[in-house]
């Protein structure tokens, strides 16, 4: 493990929103890589942490309904992944009010300035700043609380996350400084392996994401096989034919993204991909992805199918991990109250 501080016990933490269905962007990016450090974690005897951020996801319009069925699915996705409950401390963030407790906080430490220059703000306000809602402005402050109140050293993150990483450094260097302490470690943000920006299938400009409009730009990890593979034939490309060597996917997003994808799902790198593919047409490569897809993600969206059929275990199961978060929570919160100047009678 990095170095960040070394007075902190090394802990992992991160989170993904219920804002949607699962992608493979989130599962490349992210999911698969938690299971890896929960493993690491198993033996090095390091805790890990894995939320769904229920209150990042209300930054943005969300259905009830909806929120409760993608905090389950995404509960599912987790467990389906290879998480284990037993292993690592798995909840919803709504249930552990010390999240929100701390973010006020931040908020009163972040500047108005860094949260105007975070790019996810810029994206997801457009131009219509005034009519975005105060929540996603702060999201940043909510997410460093999401870490710090953890004590959280290490996050593994996609490429999209970095620059919220980068905030929480600021915001716990700021308030160490402020308040003459050294409480809040200066968090890595961790970004590594093959996938860490999966692009969207219709635009290799673009991330894949699970709100973009077009279900054609992304794979959901509830797609069946039928779907995964007509999503993969009908992906953008361009006419030429797969270069042996990575330099050939220079200007070519829309190709650079299948081999990364096919390159992360078989645990390889670009490079050693192309030495197999390199002179393939597309219409040879895409039903190579599309059957390696349906390979690695059939069995997670069945479990994910299984696990939904007792949400009241997926509830229980969400319950006990929200009571061992809030088991670290609290004392880091009831410090930081202190070390703030907050009178407990
Ligand atoms: N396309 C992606 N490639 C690699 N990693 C990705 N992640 C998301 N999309 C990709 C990583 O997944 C984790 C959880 O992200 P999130 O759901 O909390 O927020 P997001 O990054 O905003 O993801 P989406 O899918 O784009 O959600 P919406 O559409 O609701 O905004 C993060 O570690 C992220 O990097």
């Amino acid at each position: 493990m990095s170095e960040a501080q070394t007075s902190f016990t090394p802990r992992v933490f991160s989170g993904i929103q219920p804002s949607g269905g699962l992608t493979l962007g989130n599962y490349l990016g992210a999911m698969r890589r938690f299971v890896q450090w929960q493993d690491r974690g198993q033996q090095e005897g390091f805790e890990t942490i894995f939320c769904m951020v229920d209150l990042h996801a209300i930054t943005v319009w969300q259905d009830p309904d909806a929120l409760r069925r993608q905090t389950r699915e995404l509960a599912a996705g987790y467990i389906a992944s290879g998480l284990d409950p037993a292993k690592s401390i798995l909840f919803n963030q709504s249930q552990v009010p010390e999240h929100a407790q701390l973010a006020w906080i931040f908020n009163c430490v972040a500047r108005m300035g860094w949260m105007q220059r975070m790019t996810q703000w810029k994206d997801k306000a457009g131009k219509n700043t005034q009519n975005a809602s105060l929540g996603l402005f702060a999201y940043p402050a909510l997410m460093a609380a999401d870490i710090l109140i953890y004590h959280a050293t290490h996050v593994p993150v996609g490429e999209d996350q970095k620059q919220h990483v980068e905030l929480t450094r600021d915001i716990a260097a700021k308030f160490n400084h402020d308040y003459k302490v050294d409480f809040f470690p200066e968090t890595e943000p961790v970004i590594e392996g093959a996938a860490t920006r999966v692009m969207s299938l219709r635009d290799g400009s673009k991330k894949m994401s699970k709100s973009d409009p077009s279900d054609m730009a992304r794979i959901n990890m509830t797609d069946d096989a039928d779907t995964i593979a007509n999503k993969i034939r009908k992906a953008r490309t361009d006419p030429d034919a797969l270069p042996s060597e990575a330099e050939g996917l220079e200007g070519r997003a829309e190709a650079r993204n299948l081999v990364n994808i096919y390159a992360a799902l078989c645990d390889s790198d670009i490079a050693s991909v192309l030495k197999d593919v390199g002179g393939r047409q597309f219409s040879e490569f895409k039903p190579m992805l599309a059957d390696l897809a349906v390979e690695k993600l059939s069995p997670i969206s069945s479990e994910m199918s299984r696990l939904m059929e007792t949400p009241d275990e997926i509830d229980r199961i969400l319950g006990l991990g929200a009571d061992r978060a809030r088991a670290i929570a609290a004392p880091i919160l009831a410090r930081t109250y202190e070390i703030v100047g907050m009178i407990k009678s």
